[in-house]
């Protein structure tokens, strides 16, 4: 079992986060053909994205799949709350940061420079930034992580994208706020985060990577 993906992608990092918080080794490889794009990764995912993990040749796609399928083989620890209402919380956010979360970065990638910059497109994208702090407030169970007093599948979805919009967005656009900063269930989120040692190194090592691939943006 190998792991294809660099941690600059806060998907790869999800998986990763995942798989260290259940203690499995995880070997990570080089993405046949070198990239996303070259056909020797396309004939083993025509989906052409990062992470895939390789099973014996046999390549399972998406990394909200990868750590469900991580889950099912090593059931223990469990990456996942005790109870089935618990469960659903912490997959809610998954879904939240991929459905809602995840569109704003590449809009926002899109806006970094300020000489290309349109400032309705960073409007629109603020408004809908702050939807999603209400829908995690919302959804999120008791704390202090975003479900219980452990990190889950949520927190390794969520951490990674988290760390990548302090970078891309918190600290290019001064009319989107920092929620990690603000009194509220997000901050205790990240400060639970901040004060779990795999977690932190984890979103520490990632922020270096990803901030080393925004210089693509920025110019
Ligand atoms: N829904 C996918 C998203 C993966 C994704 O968008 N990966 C990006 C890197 S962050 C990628 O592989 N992009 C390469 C490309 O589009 O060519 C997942 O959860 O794994």
């Amino acid at each position: 079992m190998k792991l294809y993906g660099a941690l600059a992608s806060p998907y790869v990092a999800r998986v990763i986060l995942f798989a260290q918080l259940k203690g499995i080794d995880l070997p990570q490889a080089g993405i046949p053909g070198g990239s996303p794009g070259k056909p020797e990764y396309r004939a083993f995912t025509p989906i052409g994205k990062i992470p895939s993990l390789d099973v014996d040749g046999q390549c399972i796609p998406e990394s909200e799949t990868i750590c469900e399928y991580l889950e099912d083989v090593f059931p223990e620890p469990s990456g996942l709350p005790a109870d089935a209402i618990g469960r659903a919380q912490s997959r809610t956010i998954s879904r939240i940061v991929d459905l809602y979360m995840a569109p704003i970065s590449s809009e926002l990638a899109r806006q970094v420079n300020p000489d290309k910059r349109d400032a309705a497109v960073v409007e629109k994208n603020a408004e809908a930034l702050a939807k999603v702090w209400t829908y995690l407030e919302h959804f999120m169970g008791e704390g202090p992580f975003a479900v219980g007093s452990e990190p889950t599948l949520g927190d390794c979805a969520l951490g990674p994208h988290m760390a990548m919009f302090k970078i891309l967005a918190f600290d290019n656009f001064a009319d989107i706020p920092d929620p990690t900063l603000q009194d509220g269930r997000i901050k205790i989120w990240w400060d639970a985060m901040q004060g779990n040692d795999t977690c932190r190194a984890l979103l520490d090592d990632y922020a270096v990577a990803f901030d080393k691939m925004m210089a693509y943006f920025r110019g």
